[in-house]
């Protein structure tokens, strides 16, 4: 069986796009008012062998980006670990008041989503008991939520997810894309909120231990397309759906590399997409920099790199950093509107 994928590509910003729509000779990418593709990479993958050529055609699904989201610039979504033995600060949010004014100073910096998370997804790290996970975001999430912020609950756990709704979170993000809990998406499918479904290969205890993809960049879009059609048959509304490659999860530097190199493949997924590639290892080996938390300027070119393709969220930890380049990457691509 020979399986037909489309990768937007010849990418022009701002007035160019804009004009190229205009002409018929561009389409907007994801939905986006300031990119536009003017050529597809056409792949054809068979048993044995991938054919790949450049054509100026169209992709067989139009994103339309949902009202939480924003056509005019990525959104900006900023991490908040409530958790000992989270690799990139060492803990130092661990207790519930120091995430919450983490999350406070992040907001302030800009972040237009606070990720909180109670439980490490770090390669290597065994999970954490429910009980455990809801005593370390329920506090945060609710303090924050009364703000008015807008908060996401990373967990792959049903009962979390119901209980941080509950408590004031207003969109899920699942590293296991409703995989890890069998009631997790029958949980989503009576909520009403945007969902997070990224790609991890394996569980991260052993996920990085082997990797192993035909074709990453291919097999991750399978991957995600099967579980975009399993959520909306479970009832989940396809416009509540955003799609994340899941940079780190199960993948060696190299399949990193090839998935952000074929990140536009993704916009063809026919949902907004996310990239969370923030102080990973694949920074460090690319920089040289083993501290997790000095990884700030690589996070920041990788961020550009997702807002220049058309993520319409990118996960970071250094919210201050990614804003600022973010605006001037902006102001280049589109002058008059500034954004993305
Ligand atoms: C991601 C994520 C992590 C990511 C989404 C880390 C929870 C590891 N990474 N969620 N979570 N995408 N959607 O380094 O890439 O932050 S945890």
């Amino acid at each position: 069986m020979i399986r037909h994928y489309a990768r937007p590509a010849g990418l022009v910003y701002g007035p160019d796009a804009r004009q190229l729509i205009e002409e018929g000779r561009g389409a907007s990418l994801g939905g986006l008012s300031a990119i536009a593709y003017t050529l597809v990479e056409e792949i054809a993958r068979g048993a044995s062998s991938v054919r790949r050529r450049f054509a100026t055609g169209r992709l067989p699904r139009q994103t339309v980006v949902p009202a939480f989201l924003s056509p005019e610039r990525p959104l900006i979504m900023g991490i908040v670990n409530v958790t000992p033995d989270s690799f990139s600060d060492g803990g130092l949010h661990a207790e519930s008041g120091r995430a919450i004014a983490h999350g406070l100073l992040l907001a302030q910096q800009g972040a237009d989503i606070l990720d909180v998370g109670g439980e490490s997804t770090r390669p290597g790290s065994e999970g954490v008991p429910e009980a455990e996970e809801l005593r370390r975001i329920l506090p945060v999430i609710e303090a924050l939520a009364a703000r008015g912020l807008t908060v996401s609950v990373d967990t792959r756990k049903a009962n979390v997810m119901r209980a941080a709704l509950q408590a004031g979170a207003s969109i899920v993000n699942d590293v296991a894309a409703l995989t890890y809990d069998p009631a997790a998406i029958e949980a989503m499918a009576e909520a009403s909120c945007p969902v997070i479904l990224m790609h991890a290969q394996g569980d991260p205890r052993t996920m990085q231990l082997s990797p192993h993809y035909d074709d990453v960049a291919l097999d991750v879009f399978d991957w995600l397309e099967a579980r975009i059609e399993a959520c909306v048959a479970a009832g989940i509304a396809r416009w509540r759906i955003v799609a994340d490659p899941g940079i780190g999860f199960g993948k060696s530097f190299r399949h990193n590399i090839d998935v952000l190199r074929h990140f536009t493949l993704y916009h063809s997924l026919g949902v907004p997409v996310l990239m969370g590639l923030s102080r990973k290892g694949f920074i460090g080996a690319l920089t040289g920099e083993k501290l997790a938390g000095n990884r700030v300027s690589g996070s920041v070119g990788g961020a550009v790199w997702s807002a220049l393709n058309g993520a319409h969220i990118i996960r970071v930890h250094d919210v201050k950093a990614t804003v600022e380049a973010l605006a001037v990457a902006g102001a280049a691509a589109d002058p008059d509107r500034s954004g993305l």
